[in-house]
């Protein structure tokens, strides 16, 4: 069993696609282990993504990131984080693949809908950023 960070980013929550994200996460089959919603500040969104600060949209990145609420989730499953990042497709979304949460729903290549881990060390520091060990199940 492996563990992933997934973020339903500030553009999807604005409209009202979390249900919908959700389900199509769940129907991997992935479980939610962790789930809550809540507003970044500046700081916060500096700290989560503060492996980007040398990258021209940072500035961008972590106001866009803290304009609006976020789903934070903790999933859990068989090669979770491969399976979940291959569900959101590229970054881009013009790049993704169809059928990709961010071909679906994403509006360009800043507000792509969603956030996955990309590997076990930065699963394992993401989902610490977020949850405490009391508040996830399973
Ligand atoms: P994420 O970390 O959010 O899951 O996305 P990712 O791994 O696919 O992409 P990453 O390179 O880590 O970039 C983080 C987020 O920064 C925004 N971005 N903007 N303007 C641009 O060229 C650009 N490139 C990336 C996106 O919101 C991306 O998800
Ligand atoms: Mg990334």
């Amino acid at each position: 069993m492996e563990r992933t960070l997934a973020i339903i980013k500030p553009d999807a929550v604005e409209r009202n696609l979390q249900g919908e994200i959700i389900r199509i996460i769940q129907q991997t089959g992935l479980r939610i282990v962790g789930m809550k919603m809540l507003r970044l500040s500046r700081s916060q969104a500096e700290g989560f993504y503060a492996v980007h600060r040398e990258r021209p949209f940072f500035a961008s990145l972590t106001e866009y990131m803290s304009s609006g609420p976020c789903v934070v989730m903790c999933l859990e499953g068989a090669d979770a984080i491969r399976r979940y990042r291959e569900l959101l497709g590229a970054t881009n979304r013009d790049h993704a693949a169809e059928g990709t949460i961010r071909r679906i729903f994403a509006l360009d290549v800043e507000r792509n809908s969603c956030h996955g881990s990309d590997g076990p060390d930065t699963a394992a520091v993401e989902i610490a950023y977020f949850f405490s060990t009391l508040e996830l199940v399973g």
